[in-house]
């Protein structure tokens, strides 16, 4: 280990999302370099394994009361963080997604008399559509100003921070990551070479209303009415039913399969033959670095920080137009040179820019210039 083990705090949502991914990936793997590592979260996150040596969950209990409509978990969470601190005697927090987790680690150092300290990664909507709503702009810019380093998963990401927030503390870019031994091409045959040609399309999201599932099942409607397709759907959340009325509108609820939330999407992706992402805003993007990871070409909006992500191994196409997602779509699906070169470059890219060990050495240096100071 280069430097000497570290006593980190990591603190995430636990629901299906890249900003709980990344940050349960980023705990394993400090945990792996022999960092002793406890993760705070109001529930256990999906992919953190049990029993992996160096790593704790500490789990947040928000306790109802009849007067309270919303529970304050702010402050439990806040309360959490400073025993983790006082028991364990943490050198730094990092704080996945600034709301409230921001305000929650600021609120824990002044409780705990200052000497706390705090690392800050911005994931997406917690600066485009909820940091912006007035209710919460005015304590998430603080506490953004009030964290040792702030760093975002985007170019994009870290410009709107500045432009929406006014932001003048630096941000780093550190993008998401991708451990690109599990992900990766998988054994089987890809449509040009399987009998009938029938070719597997995989979405993968949380299903809210930013993701514009639907928008996926219509493209995917056009682009079965042109070639041999099945569309795989997997993950959930409150768009699915809608998701899947379309496509029983559409008349090709037969050819649509709804996985839910898959443990090993590596083992799904690894039998896709494209993905395709409709999503109105997107910071990053990490199911299409997965899905890259994997050999798969990707049709996705040309929407925030995507183009960072893909540079040119994919189809890019305009919000909200599920038609040019379907013509995208055809033309990687019926051209067996193209499709190989976009497949063979989308996963050199994510060797090359977005392998777990490059990345993860971005935020140990961070956290270095943190504790140096
Ligand atoms: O911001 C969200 O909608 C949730 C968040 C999450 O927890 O998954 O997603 C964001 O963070 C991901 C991980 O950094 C990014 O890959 C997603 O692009 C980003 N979502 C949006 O910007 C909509």
């Amino acid at each position: 280990m280069a430097q000497p083990p570290l006593k980190l705090g990591i603190v995430c949502y636990p629901t299906v999302g890249g900003s709980g991914v990344i940050a349960t990936e980023m705990a394993l793997h400090a945990a792996a370099l022999g960092h002793d590592v406890h993760l705070i979260s109001y529930g256990r996150p999906l992919r953190l394994r049990r029993g992996v040596q160096g790593l704790r969950y500490h789990a947040v209990d928000v306790s109802g009361y009849p007067l309270f409509r919303f529970p304050p978990y702010d402050l439990a969470l806040a309360t959490r963080m400073l025993e983790v601190q006082e028991s364990e005697g943490i050198d730094l927090f990092h704080v996945h997604y600034a709301i409230p987790h921001a305000v929650s680690a600021y609120l824990a150092r002044a409780m705990g008399g200052g000497r706390l300290r705090f690392v800050t990664t911005l994931h997406g909507t917690d600066i485009t559509v909820v940091g912006a709503d007035r209710a919460y702009m005015r304590p998430t810019r603080f506490a953004l100003e009030q964290s040792d380093a702030i760093t975002a998963v985007s170019r994009f990401l870290a410009d709107e921070t500045v432009l929406l927030f006014g932001t003048k503390k630096p941000i780093a870019v550190v993008p998401n990551f991708v451990d690109t031994q599990r992900y990766r091409p998988g054994q089987g045959a890809r449509w040009a070479a399987r009998p009938g040609n029938e070719r597997v399309l995989v979405h993968a999201s949380n299903f809210r209303p930013v993701k514009r599932v639907a928008d996926v099942v219509r493209a995917f409607a056009a682009i079965a009415r042109r070639i041999p397709a099945v569309l795989k759907l997997a993950g959930d959340g409150p768009d699915r039913e809608h998701a899947l009325a379309v496509a029983l509108d559409l008349g090709v609820a037969d050819r649509v399969e709804h996985l839910g939330n898959v443990e090993a999407m590596e083992s799904v992706l690894g039998d896709a033959d494209l993905f395709l992402l409709a999503s109105e805003t997107e910071s990053f993007g990490l199911a299409l670095l997965e899905a890259m990871a994997c050999g798969v070409p990707c049709v996705s909006t040309d929407v925030g920080g995507v183009r960072e992500v893909l540079g040119e191994t994919g189809g890019l196409v305009p919000f909200a137009d599920p038609q040019a997602m379907a013509d995208a779509a055809v033309a990687i699906l019926t051209d067996p040179d193209r499709y190989a070169r976009l497949a063979k470059g989308a996963r050199e890219r994510a060797v090359e820019l977005f392998d777990e060990a490059k990345v993860v050495p971005r935020y140990f240096e961070v956290y270095r210039q943190v504790l140096e100071r």
